[in-house]
């Protein structure tokens, strides 16, 4: 780590814990010092020693524009000189819901909050207040933010720091939250027949970012609403990081499955805080001050942030989605290339402009095979990297992404890099 990112992790630790607003920044997931970040442009960023990173972190997927995007600046700017927040209705939103919902069809009617564990918190509230059960049905490795009903069994830095679940997460809550295994319908049918009058809510991350990367097998995503209609329960996308990631008009668009209500967040802030949740029109019309589903927010629609998203998304066309897409599948490919070449067992995926690998022989299809993989060689896969100006997620259980920025040089560079890396990392 530099001398300046010491100084002032060492400042920071002393009034925040683990000297981090969130812990899977603190390198936890692979050992070391994180380094200080001071400023990024495009596909790179630069710590406050100067040294600069391809960036594949993205602030965790919010950036598909890449950092500090001149249209999200300027729209900032403009934005910001008539004022920061009212608490009062702004155009800026109505424009921001009218462009996700032109692009998501099946997400009727939205509420923008503030992150992703607000929006799965208020989803997850609406279907039980829809179904009058408690029960809800999440999966091994899966993240769904801090909301204590998800701190079970959970992905991201659960996952990370390996710890069994939360204290401070009242048993009788966890009691109500069911788990199975990623891509097991068995499973899915065995428990969700066993609780069919008590459960609320399937809960999924329709591609999974937060245990590593990991697709769903073709009959997974059908089978969950199928599963979903026959006992009643209502179906959650968790699209906060696969929103405008996996497809331009998400899950549905890309594996044609229908989820009553979606969660969203990342890339429709562009860097801001915004999330949401939404969907079909007679669920989100029990959403106060329509029904009594209370939820609400102090900075919900903040101005900026509308601001972020909007410019973010019109500038998301579905052609420009498709070339970064396209880079992604090269530089993976790319990646399966050079590890052959190393005799690494290692297996590799993406889908459209999110990616992830592991060092595993077999494919990847649920949180155990990820945690079967080498984790001791990501960690020194992630350091050699790192060494090499490519900056990769800390964790083996995280996603990566691509940005608009990340060009055809940016691709081979990061390969030639990443080729010298996984030589340096072998056993
Ligand atoms: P936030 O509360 O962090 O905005 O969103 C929670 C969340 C919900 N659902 C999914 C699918 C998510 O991926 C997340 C947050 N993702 C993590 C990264 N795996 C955020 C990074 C962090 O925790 O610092």
């Amino acid at each position: 780590m530099s001398d300046h990112s010491a100084a002032i992790m060492a400042r920071a630790r002393r009034v925040m814990p683990g000297g981090v607003s969130s812990p899977v920044r603190a390198f936890r997931g692979v050992g070391g010092e994180p380094f200080v970040v001071a400023r990024g442009e495009g596909a790179r960023i630069w710590d406050v020693d100067g040294r600069e990173y391809i960036d594949y972190v993205l602030s965790w997927g919010p950036l598909v524009l890449g950092h500090a995007p001149p249209v999200v600046l300027d729209a900032l700017a403009e934005t910001m000189a008539n004022g920061t927040s009212f608490g009062i209705p702004t155009a800026l939103e109505a424009e921001l819901a009218e462009l996700i919902t032109r692009r998501m069809p099946h997400v009727e009617m939205l509420r923008f909050v503030s992150s992703g564990t607000e929006a799965t918190m208020s989803a997850v509230r609406l279907a039980r207040a829809a179904t009058r059960r408690e029960a809800i049905l999440k999966f091994d490795g899966c993240y769904h933010g801090h909301g204590d009903s998800f701190l079970v069994r959970a992905g991201s830095g659960i996952a990370t720091l390996a710890l069994p679940d939360s204290p401070g997460v009242p048993a009788a809550l966890a009691a109500l939250t069911l788990v199975a295994p990623f891509n097991d319908l068995d499973a899915v049918r065995a428990i969700a027949r066993a609780h069919a009058d008590r459960l609320a809510a399937i809960i999924v991350e329709p591609v999974v970012g937060n245990a590593g990367f990991i697709a769903p097998d073709p009959a997974f995503l059908p089978g969950l609403r199928a599963v979903a209609d026959e006992v009643g329960a209502i179906l959650i996308f968790d699209e906060v990081m696969t929103g405008f990631r996996i497809a331009p008009g998400g899950a549905y668009e890309r594996f044609g499955v229908r989820a009553d209500l979606t969660t969203l967040g990342k890339v429709i802030g562009g860097g801001l805080p915004v999330a949401a949740y939404g969907g079909r029109r007679d669920l989100m019309e029990l959403v106060a001050p329509c029904g009594p589903v209370y939820q609400a927010g102090t900075l919900s629609g903040n101005p900026l942030a509308m601001a972020a998203g909007a410019a973010t998304l019109r500038s998301l066309t579905p052609a420009l989605h498709e070339r970064i897409a396209e880079r992604t599948a090269r530089l993976v490919a790319g990646l399966r290339e050079i590890a052959a070449r190393a005799e690494l067992p290692f297996t590799a995926d993406a889908a459209g402009t999110m990616w992830g690998f592991f060092f595993r022989r077999e494919p990847v299809r649920s949180f155990a095979d990820a945690r079967d993989s080498d984790t001791e060689c990501f960690r020194r896969f992630f350091h050699a990297a790192l060494a090499r100006g490519v900056y990769l997620s800390p964790s083996p259980f995280e996603a990566a992404f691509l940005s608009a920025a990340h060009g055809d040089a940016e691709i081979t560079s990061t390969l030639e890099r990443l080729d010298d890396a996984l030589r340096v990392a072998r056993p």
